[in-house]
C-alpha cells in the first residue's frame, strides 16, 4: 500500500493534503493521484464493511477525499484534453447521495469539451427526463453507488424510454460498485468503474452517433 493510500486508509486529513501537494509539486499525473486516494477509499470501504470503521469514518473520508480534490481538480481538466462535443446530463440517481465519483465525472467531461448539466444528487427519474427535455442532450451519465440505486437507474432509463427519448439518447453508469449486471439490469448502453474510461465512451457515443 503506497503512503497516499495509506493515509487515506487511516484518516490522517493532514498527511493526505502534504503527500497530494508533495506529489503535484513533483510533476506527478494528477490521474494516477486520485487513483490512489480512490484506492485509499476502497480500503476505508472494506473497513466500514467489516466493521473496523462505522458511519462516522465513512463520512471523514469524505471529506479527507474531498480536500485532496480541491488540491488535484485544477490539474485534471486538461488531463482529459480538449474537443468539441455534445450535452451530457449527469446526476447520482434517486436514492444516493454518493456525488465524490460524479463530481470527478463532471470535471473530466468539461475538460475534454463536453457541456454539462450536473443535477447533483438524490435525482427522480423525471427530474432527469426533463433536463434531457430542456437541453437536447444526447449523452445521460448516471452515478449509483449503493445498491438501491440499481433501481433508480432502471427507474430512469424507463422513464426517459416513456417519453420518447431514448432513441436519441446514450446512457453510461458508473461507481465503484457497477458492474454488467447492473448494466443488463438497467438497460444502460454502457458501464464504468473509471472516470477516464467515462470519457472514452462518452467520445466513443459521440462517434456512434454521427
Ligand atoms: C465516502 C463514502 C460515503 C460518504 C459519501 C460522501 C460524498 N460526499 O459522496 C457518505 C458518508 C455520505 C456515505 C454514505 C453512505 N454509504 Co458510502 N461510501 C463511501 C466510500 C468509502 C467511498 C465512495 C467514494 O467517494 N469513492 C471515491 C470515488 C472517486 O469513486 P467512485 O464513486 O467509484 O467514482 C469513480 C468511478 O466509479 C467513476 N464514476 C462514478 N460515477 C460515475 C458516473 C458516470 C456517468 C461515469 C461515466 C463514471 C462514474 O468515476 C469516478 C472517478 O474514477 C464507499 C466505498 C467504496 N469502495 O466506494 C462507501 C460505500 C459506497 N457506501 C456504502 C454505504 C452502505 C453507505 C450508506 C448506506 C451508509 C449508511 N449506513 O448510511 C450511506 C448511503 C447513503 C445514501 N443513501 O446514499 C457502501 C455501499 C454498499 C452497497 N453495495 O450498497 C460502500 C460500498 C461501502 C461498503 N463497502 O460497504 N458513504
Amino acid at each position: 500500500m503506497s503512503e497516499l493510500v495509506n493515509a487515506i486508509a487511516e484518516l490522517k486529513m493532514a498527511e493526505v493534503s502534504e503527500l497530494v501537494t508533495q506529489k503535484l509539486d513533483a510533476g506527478e499525473d494528477p490521474m494516477a493521484i486520485l487513483d490512489e486516494c480512490r484506492q485509499g477509499m476502497d480500503v476505508v470501504g472494506d473497513k466500514y464493511k467489516s466493521g473496523t470503521y462505522f458511519l462516522s469514518e465513512l463520512i471523514l473520508s469524505g471529506e479527507i477525499f474531498k480536500q485532496a480534490m480541491s488540491l488535484i481538480e485544477p490539474k485534471m481538466e486538461s488531463a482529459a484534453g480538449q474537443g468539441d462535443a455534445p450535452t451530457v446530463v449527469l446526476g447520482t440517481v434517486k436514492g444516493d447521495i454518493h456525488n465524490l465519483g460524479k463530481d470527478i465525472v463532471a470535471v473530466l467531461l468539461k475538460g475534454a469539451g463536453f457541456k454539462v448539466h450536473d443535477l447533483g444528487i438524490d435525482v427522480p427519474p423525471k427530474v432527469f427526463v426533463e433536463k434531457i427535455k430542456e437541453t437536447g442532450a444526447t449523452i445521460l451519465g448516471m452515478s449509483g453507488l449503493v445498491t438501491p440505486s440499481f433501481d433508480s437507474m432502471r427507474a430512469t432509463v424507463e422513464a426517459v424510454t416513456e417519453a420518447g427519448l431514448r432513441e436519441n439518447l446514450k446512457v453510461v453508469i458508473g461507481g465503484g460498485v457497477i458492474s454488467e449486471q447492473v448494466l443488463r439490469h438497467c438497460g444502460a448502453d454502457a458501464f464504468t468503474t473509471d472516470g477516464l474510461e467515462g470519457v472514452e465512451i462518452c467520445k466513443r457515443f459521440v462517434e456512434e452517433m454521427k
